[in-house]
Parts: structure tokens; C-alpha cells; sequence
């Protein structure tokens, strides 16, 4: 089924936390012993990182500092604590001493300040103030609802507005549609989404993209497809072998989920994929494929074991985030790639292409520089072998 399909490569068989030695871009200088230890790689595409992550102490805290510069639009050290935070999930014990940081890349001084105040007394006196403050805890709110993001949250902080109640009560305000089935559907799209709950959907999708056309490909993308057992939304991968068919392949597919009564709510965003204008120099985060925002209604009988719902609830069945993307099938590998993730995986696998191999990729290419061409790629396989590293698992870029 498209489900095993999706989920053979991510499923983590035998737990492998070895460390990518960084012998071909860094030698180790003459100087230093046979035996010397191997050295963590400061990218995350040269390291294997599973969903366990034995250093949670010190990552929830970085997470926090991180999120708190980015409200502040304090770009470096929040892509700094991000790093730092990286880095420690890809380590195969928890740190217990602030020796063994010594070896470790991307830690700097402030990282390693509150790694040792964690260490000595359990709790980071800047965290605890940050979690305390009140922009701090009203802006993680409001961004907490679909289709709110730090700049609205912002402006709504700044007119004075701290609970839903006061955003809801504000006639001056104007929601826009994202935002109306964002606070409708709250309750659900905050909880988190099961493994059990992203398999029914990804049942539910498959009978309709099939139904449209026998030859549909659908593969599970994601935090789910890295093994994850929860996500806050499901990703999926939806297209077909035949040229130019996936143009239309989503709307097709929303118009039966419409049909069906699922669709709760769409936000579709047509293609503006164009290969003739690649080498784009400007290597943007969104990519150009058709793809749509959805929330979904999920009954409960078709999930195994039940939904993952709220105490007391009897609805028998809930909301859940969900996105599609749609890219031609030549291009199917650079977009299972990007969307697969983690967030720091794909940041890394592009910094690494362009500052170790002159090359630029994201979801839609790989550009060689030096070559002046794009590298053809039919599995992620071929892309991490045009960019000479080992090849990581899924399961293992859980940066
Ligand atoms: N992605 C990306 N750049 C973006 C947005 C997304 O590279 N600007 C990739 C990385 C992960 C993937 O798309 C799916 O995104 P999310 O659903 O946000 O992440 P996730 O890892 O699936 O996390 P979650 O389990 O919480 O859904
Ligand atoms: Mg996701």
C-alpha cells in the first residue's frame, strides 16, 4: 500500500547513532594521534540524528532562547541556539558534564553558559525569565493559531491585545479566512496528530487520488515519514507519471474531499513552477509546485486504535492539518527530499552544498557552479551522491 511504500525507508530497523567522520572535508592535521576521536560535523546533513534525543534538557531550553530572538528579529543567535540545539539531538548519550562539549561544533559561549547553569542547578535563569515574560507567553499564543504569524502576533501585542477572548472581542479587527478556521478549529489543530491518525488520511487521500487517476503516486512526507510517532500536521507528496497532469491533480482531489463533505478548509496554491527560468538564483525556502493548505475532517472509525481526541469528547471525529504539494514527476526526488526535512536537515544540506561544493539545491534542483549545470536526480539517493555524502536515512534527519 502507498502507506508501507511511504514508510519502508523511514522506519528506523536498527537504531545507528555512529558519527559521520568529517575526514574528506576537514583532514585531521599531521600532528594529531591515529586513534583520535571522531569529530561531529558542524552540518546536520553529515550527521545521523533519530527522534531520540537524549539531551532534551538542554535542546527544550536553546528552543526557547531561539524562539524568543526570532520574536525579536534577532536572526544570528537564534539560528545559533537552533545549531547548537542540532547538534546535541545527534548525540548518542546525554552530555553530563561540560568536558565532553569539548570536541562539540557550533557551541559558543552563550550556548555553553546555559548549558552549564542546566547542568549545575537544573533550570536557566534566562529561560525561566524569558517563559515568565509577558510578550514572551501572548506572542507563542497568537502564533499558536493556523494562519497567525510573529508579524500579525506582534501587532496584535502592541495594541494591547493578550488572550484570544481580546482579539475575538476587538471589532476594529478583521480576520482573514486562515485566521476564522484557525481560532474555529482551535481545539483540534493544536493537538497534536497520531501516526495512527496521518495513516487514515493518507488512506482517505490515496482512494481519492486513485479514483481521479489509477496511476497516482502518493507518498507520506514530513515529520511523519522521519518516524516521528506525533506532528502538527500531515505532509504528503500527491502526483502522477504523466506530464503536465499534476498541474490539475490537487484541485481535482480538493473538489472531491469537497464532494465527500471533509474539506473544512483550502487555501490552494497553483504552480508557478517553471523550468526554463531555472538557475534561479534566488534559491527561495517556498517552492514553485502546486500545493494547498487543508484541514480535513478525520472520523474516527477509520483510525486504528481510535483518534487521538480530548478527554470527554464524543464528536467521533476531529480536525487535522493537512498539506499536499504536487511537483512533475522529475522532480519528485528534490521534493521528497525537501519536504521530508527536519527544518535544520534541509538548512544544513543547502548551506553544505554551497559553501563545500559550489552548488545550489533546493526543492526543485541541484545546480552545479563550477560545472554551470543542473544534476539529474530520480531517488534522494542520487542528490546526496551528486553532493559526495553518505547517505542519510529519513529516520535519521532528525535535526
Ligand atoms: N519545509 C521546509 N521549509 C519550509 C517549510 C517546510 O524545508 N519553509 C520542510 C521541512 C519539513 C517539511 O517541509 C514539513 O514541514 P512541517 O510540517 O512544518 O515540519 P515537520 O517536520 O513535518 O514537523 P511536524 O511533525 O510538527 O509537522
Ligand atoms: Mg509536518
Amino acid at each position: 500500500s502507498w502507506f508501507t511504500d511511504s514508510m519502508r525507508e523511514g522506519r528506523p530497523v536498527a537504531v545507528e547513532t555512529r558519527h559521520l567522520i568529517q575526514d574528506t572535508l576537514h583532514p585531521s592535521p599531521e600532528s594529531s594521534p591515529p586513534t583520535a576521536k571522531a569529530t561531529v560535523s558542524q552540518y546536520a546533513c553529515q550527521r545521523r540524528t533519530t527522534t531520540e534525543n537524549k539531551n532534551q534538557i538542554f535542546t527544550d531550553a536553546f528552543e526557547v532562547l531561539a524562539e524568543s530572538y526570532e520574536f525579536n528579529e534577532i536572526e544570528g543567535p537564534c539560528l545559533a541556539f537552533r545549531r547548537a540545539a542540532s547538534v546535541l539531538k545527534s548525540l548518542p548519550s546525554e552530555v553530563d558534564c561540560m568536558g565532553a562539549t569539548q570536541d562539540l561544533p557550533c557551541l559558543g559561549e552563550h550556548t555553553k553558559a546555559v548549558m552549564e547553569e542546566l547542568l549545575q542547578c537544573g533550570h536557566s535563569f534566562e529561560v525561566e525569565k524569558i517563559l515568565s515574560d509577558e510578550r514572551y507567553q501572548t506572542l507563542k499564543l497568537f502564533t499558536s493559531v493556523f494562519g497567525v504569524g510573529p508579524k500579525t502576533a506582534e501587532k496584535w501585542y502592541r495594541r494591547g491585545l493578550r488572550s484570544f477572548s481580546d482579539i475575538l472581542a476587538e471589532p476594529s479587527i478583521h480576520l482573514n479566512r486562515m485566521q476564522e478556521s484557525g481560532f474555529l478549529h482551535y481545539g483540534d489543530i493544536s493537538r497534536s496528530v497520531s501516526k495512527a491518525e496521518a495513516r487514515a488520511l493518507g488512506n482517505v487521500i490515496d482512494e481519492v487520488a486513485r479514483a481521479i487517476t489509477p496511476d497516482a503516486i502518493l507518498a507520506l512526507t514530513g515529520g511523519f515519514r522521519r518516524g516521528k510517532e506525533f506532528g502538527h500536521d500531515v505532509d504528503f507528496i500527491v502526483t502522477t507519471p504523466e506530464p503536465g497532469r499534476e498541474k490539475t491533480l490537487l484541485s481535482n482531489i480538493m473538489d472531491e474531499l469537497k464532494e465527500q463533505g471533509i474539506l473544512l478548509y483550502s487555501d490552494y496554491q497553483p504552480s508557478t513552477f517553471d523550468i526554463s527560468k531555472l538557475p534561479s538564483h534566488r534559491f527561495e525556502a517556498m517552492d514553485h509546485f502546486a500545493k494547498c493548505f487543508l484541514i480535513l475532517r478525520l472520523e474516527g472509525s477509520q483510525v486504528e486504535g481510535g483518534l487521538n481526541s480530548a478527554e470527554g469528547d464524543s464528536r467521533g471525529w476531529r480536525a487535522v492539518r493537512v498539506d499536499l504539494v504536487s511537483p512533475p514527476m522529475d522532480r519528485y526526488a528534490f521534493a521528497l527530499l525537501g519536504w521530508t526535512g527536519s527544518r535544520q536537515f534541509e538548512r544544513d544540506l543547502r548551506r553544505f552544498a554551497r559553501l563545500e561544493r559550489r552548488m545550489l539545491l533546493d526543492n526543485h534542483a541541484l545546480y552545479d557552479k563550477t560545472k554551470k549545470e543542473f544534476l539529474a536526480a530520480a531517488t534522494e539517493k542520487d542528490i546526496f551522491a551528486h553532493l559526495g555524502l553518505e547517505y542519510i536515512e529519513p529516520w535519521q534527519r532528525n535535526a
